[in-house]
């Protein structure tokens, strides 16, 4: 499949999307996201590929949206574009995204970050919401998302300032998982997610699930949902071969059924 502004390849089991606008910073217009969710959606679908990672060509990740295209919008425009259903199906991705982020991870590029599963960040990488500084805020799921990562005082102070936040900050606060050096960002990256890959892919697919759902249920309501995703497992092909892999004292062998 050949993209305007994003390029996708694939490694192992590995589906990589790399955003390619590097002269904009990867800004993203909304030509850009489209074809994001329609890569997510071609590797979701794709029996070969079972861990997904996504990253930025260039000095940034993502400088944010793009602000030339947004500047002219109206409410009326806004909502018949309804140009947030695409990110509300980015965020209904079964497989694991794992974010290789560097450089300015800003406004919808943070967004777009905290929509991954984990993140790996080069050192120096700087995240923000400068959404303020224009007059607007945060519109796909930022507000949302960070305040259920740091709490709402942190939240209110990062969106309300746009300050930028360190990669040592964004990992004391959760945000992150790891800080690498530059250099060794993709092959840090490639290597959990041949971690990944290597595990059972339905597990992999009921643990995002449910804990997906600890965000939104009660504690009670979550534990119930649980407890039906762990029965669900034990038809699987793969939790035979996992406990008679242990059993027998040898490497399992998954196959995602
Ligand atoms: N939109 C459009 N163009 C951009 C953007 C952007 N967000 N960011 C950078 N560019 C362009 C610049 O205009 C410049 O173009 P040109 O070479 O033609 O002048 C080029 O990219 C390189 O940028 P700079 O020269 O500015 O690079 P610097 O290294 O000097 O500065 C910065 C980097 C600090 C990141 C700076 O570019 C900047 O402040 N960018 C804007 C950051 C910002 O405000 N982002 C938030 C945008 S609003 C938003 O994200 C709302 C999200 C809503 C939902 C999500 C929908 C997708």
């Amino acid at each position: 499949m050949v993209y305007q502004f994003i390029e996708t390849r694939m490694k192992n089991q590995v589906g990589i999307i790399e955003l390619n606008r590097p002269e904009r910073l990867n800004s993203l217009n909304r030509k850009m996201v489209s074809e994001i969710l329609e890569a997510l959606l071609a590797f979701e679908s794709n029996e070969d590929i079972r861990v997904i990672v996504l990253t930025g060509n260039g000095k940034a990740f993502s400088a944010g949206a793009d602000i030339e295209e947004m500047m002219g919008d109206n409410p009326i425009s806004l909502e018949l574009l309804d140009q947030f259903s695409d990110w509300d199906r980015l965020a209904t991705i079964k497989k694991p995204i794992i974010g290789a982020v560097k450089g300015y991870v800003f406004g919808g590029g943070f967004e777009l970050a905290l929509s991954c599963d984990l993140l790996i960040a080069a050192a120096g990488t700087e995240f923000s919401f400068p959404e303020v500084g224009l007059g607007v805020m945060p519109g796909a799921g930022g507000t949302q998302r960070l305040t259920k990562l740091v709490g709402r005082t942190k939240a209110l102070e990062w969106l309300w300032t746009g300050k930028r936040i360190s990669a040592n900050t964004a990992l004391n606060n959760g945000i992150i998982n790891k800080i690498v050096a530059s250099e060794l960002l993709m092959e840090e990256s490639m290597k959990l997610a041949t971690i990944l890959a290597s595990q059972p892919p339905i597990s992999l697919r009921l643990i995002k699930d449910s804990v997906n759902k600890a965000i939104d249920y009660s504690l009670h309501e979550g534990m119930q949902y649980e407890r039906k995703n762990f029965y669900l497992l034990f038809g699987t092909e793969d939790q035979k071969e996992g406990m008679s892999a242990f059993v027998e004292k040898r490497k399992p062998n998954y196959q995602g059924k």
